[in-house]
């Protein structure tokens, strides 16, 4: 199914007023209000193919109704997130989760749309029917060198269906680690993983990039051989220039400063990017900004100032993805209000008043600075988000639009109630 502009211009109109009223308030003491809305017009969020379908517990698994049943609806039902918020111009896919067997075919579907492909994501932390060894215990971290090259080739393989929709990046997240002390050599698996991906890199195209993700545990629940971001750019720097350290927020132990590590991987030039979650305990893959919107507000801070320090551009220098998982919410609707959250948060950073910031830093002044960025983060900037929506041809509220025009009872029409996705 596919949104019509015209339906959602309506419903814009319906409630212009309203916004037109909030953003004149908010506008009101910005001086750099033009370079927020261009910035904000140009973010985007990549959405992950494993991400549309209703997530499950070991425990269950509690379908909604209407989830895409092949690749081509899950391209689909990112065509119909951007639509609304024209943000979410790309999709990641998860291989062997989604093959794409008929690659020109996808990428004109995608075109179509309106979106491209963003890093392809290799899968070594479950068997696949009719595959030879088991990564019961791992893979690129083995003793074993059966599985390790096994492993080593997926990857390759991953690498090949990325280059033929245009792809610029393989995302490795592994779940090696040991389940007890004991279990394993620390040093050998480290360096096991290392020869591993640097056969890997060698078959990388000359633009592409390798992005290494961290978590401390699960499923192994004693070491992750990849456990921190200290490992992750131990290995990106001995790998070489194409590869870095991706953070997803999820993997941090409770508590842990994790805008103090994107500040400083991106002084070292090594933020690959992001997977954008909401957790209250562990990777808990919630909705983005739904537990702890003040942290996300500082770490887009760190973003915004480190990236600016770099000359980066924000929009394109770094890798933006969410990876969450919804139990209890319409996928959909919880991917909108993720990329709206990450939005808030971003809008929130470029109008931290930076030059009141480092004076205050200068000068000690502990409560000024707190204070300039709690003005921030204590702003209203829904508006801003709105505005740049607006803009770019996407719905004010693209939460409403998609209840009002009955999205999902639609896709449950067309796709029926009893439909899977693939995923976790
Ligand atoms: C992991 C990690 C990876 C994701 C898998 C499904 O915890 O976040 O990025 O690919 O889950
Ligand atoms: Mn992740
Ligand atoms: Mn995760």
């Amino acid at each position: 199914m596919q949104v019509e502009k015209y339906k959602i211009e309506e419903l814009n109109h319906q409630e212009l007023a309203e916004h037109k009223r909030k953003l004149d308030f908010v506008s009101h003491n910005l001086p750099w209000l033009d370079d927020v809305m261009s910035k904000l017009q140009a973010f985007n969020v990549a959405i992950p193919s494993w991400a549309l379908g209703t997530g499950g517990t070991r425990f269950g698994r509690f379908s909604g109704g209407g989830e895409p049943r092949s690749l081509e609806e899950k391209i689909e039902d990112v065509g119909v997130i951007n639509a609304l918020n024209k943000s979410s111009n790309s999709i990641s896919l998860h291989i062997p989760w989604d093959i794409p067997d008929n690659a020109p075919a996808i990428k004109a579907l995608a075109a179509q749309l309106g979106l491209h492909f963003d890093a392809v994501n290799s899968n070594t932390f479950q068997d696949q029917p009719n595959q030879k060894h088991s990564y019961k215990f791992g893979s690129l971290h083995l003793v074993d060198n059966a599985v390790r090259k096994q492993a080593i080739e997926h990857n390759i393989e991953v690498i090949k269906y990325g280059v033929q929709l245009d792809s610029k990046a393989l995302s490795v997240w592994l779940s090696d680690g040991s389940n007890f002390p004991g279990q394993l050599n620390f040093r050998q698996a480290f360096q096991n993983t290392l020869e591993s991906l640097q056969e890997i890199y060698t078959t990388l195209p000359d633009d592409w990039k390798m992005w290494i993700e961290y978590k401390p545990f699960e499923p192994n629940f004693y070491s992750t051989t990849i456990g921190d971001w200290g490992q992750s750019l131990l290995l990106a720097n001995k790998l070489g220039a194409k590869a870095s350290t991706l953070v997803d927020l999820g993997h941090h132990l409770p508590n842990t400063n994790i805008e103090q590590i994107v500040s400083l991987l991106l002084m070292e030039g090594k933020l690959a990017g992001f997977h954008f979650n909401d957790s209250k305990y562990g990777d808990d893959d919630l909705t983005v900004g739904s537990i702890n919107p003040y942290q996300l507000f500082l770490i887009f801070n760190e973003l915004v100032e480190g990236m600016d320090a770099r000359g980066m551009t924000h929009a394109t220098d770094i890798g933006w993805m969410i990876d969450a998982s919804h139990n209890v919410k319409d996928p959909i609707e919880d991917l909108l209000q993720s990329v709206q959250a990450i939005k808030i948060a971003y809008a929130q950073a470029l109008i931290v008043d930076k030059s009141a910031l480092k004076s205050a830093q200068q000068n000690n002044d502990v409560t000024l600075a707190q204070e300039i960025l709690q003005q921030a983060y204590r702003t209203d900037v829904r508006p801003l988000v709105a505005q740049a929506s607006l803009l770019s041809g996407g719905a004010l509220s693209p939460v409403n639009a998609y209840r009002n025009l009955q999205v999902r009872e639609n896709l449950i029409k067309e796709r029926g109630l009893k439909t899977v996705a693939t995923g976790l």
